[in-house]
């Protein structure tokens, strides 16, 4: 079954495509949109409203996802992209997340991913996930993207980007979001 999924983040692309391999999974730049809901849902119905239209009849996604940890009150949540600023940068926001716990002890954090979908009849349906975890003291690993050389997922000692991707596909808020998305679909599906 085809997936149009609004995003230019080609990490998510893989990762959704290797957690969803029985559909076909085909990126649709949301262009021009404002990602400025408060949470990560109103931002993922945001991004999948921008590329509905286009795609009459057919399942449509968009993921929303971030970082938030504990003693930075959530931070950097909704802004994990940018969280050093414009334009979006993954070292500089790694680094800057180091530097806000330096002396910190309390390094509790998770991962959220917000999934929102619009049905083929152009009914919307969400679903989320979390990974709880702590953040690392240094990066470590070279696999995934954007925070995961910084953060260890509860019940391992190695980073999200020192698993392989079936290791961290099978535990991550991705992975989660998109288990319960796939009822969703499958279950519209049938009913169609
Ligand atoms: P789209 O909006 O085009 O999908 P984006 O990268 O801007 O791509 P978000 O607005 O959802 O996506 O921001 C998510 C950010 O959160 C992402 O850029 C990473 O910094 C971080 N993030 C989300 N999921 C992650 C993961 O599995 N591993 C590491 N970092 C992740």
């Amino acid at each position: 079954m085809k997936l149009f999924v609004a995003t230019h983040n080609q990490h998510k692309v893989r990762e959704i495509s290797q957690i969803l391999p029985d559909f076909e999974v085909v990126p649709d730049d949301p262009e021009g949109v404002e990602e400025n809901a408060p949470d990560f849902i109103g931002n993922a119905f945001v991004k999948v409203r921008a590329i509905a239209a286009g795609h009459p009849g057919e399942w449509c996604m968009a993921d929303d996802s971030g970082l938030e940890v504990r003693a930075l009150g959530g931070e950097p949540g909704v802004r994990s992209a940018r969280y050093a600023g414009e334009p979006a940068s993954t070292p500089n926001n790694n680094a800057l997340l180091l530097r806000n716990l330096e002396g910190v002890e309390d390094r509790t954090a998770n991962f959220t991913c917000a999934v929102a979908l619009v049905d083929p009849g152009g009914r919307e349906h969400s679903a989320v996930g979390r990974c709880f975890g702590r953040i690392a003291l240094a990066p470590s690993g070279a696999e995934g993207f954007g925070y995961d050389p910084l953060f260890i997922p509860d019940g391992f000692d190695r980073s999200f980007a020192e698993l392989s991707a079936e290791e961290k596909n099978a535990i991550s808020h991705r992975g989660r979001a998109l288990a319960a998305a796939r009822k969703i679909v499958m279950a519209g599906a049938d009913g169609q």
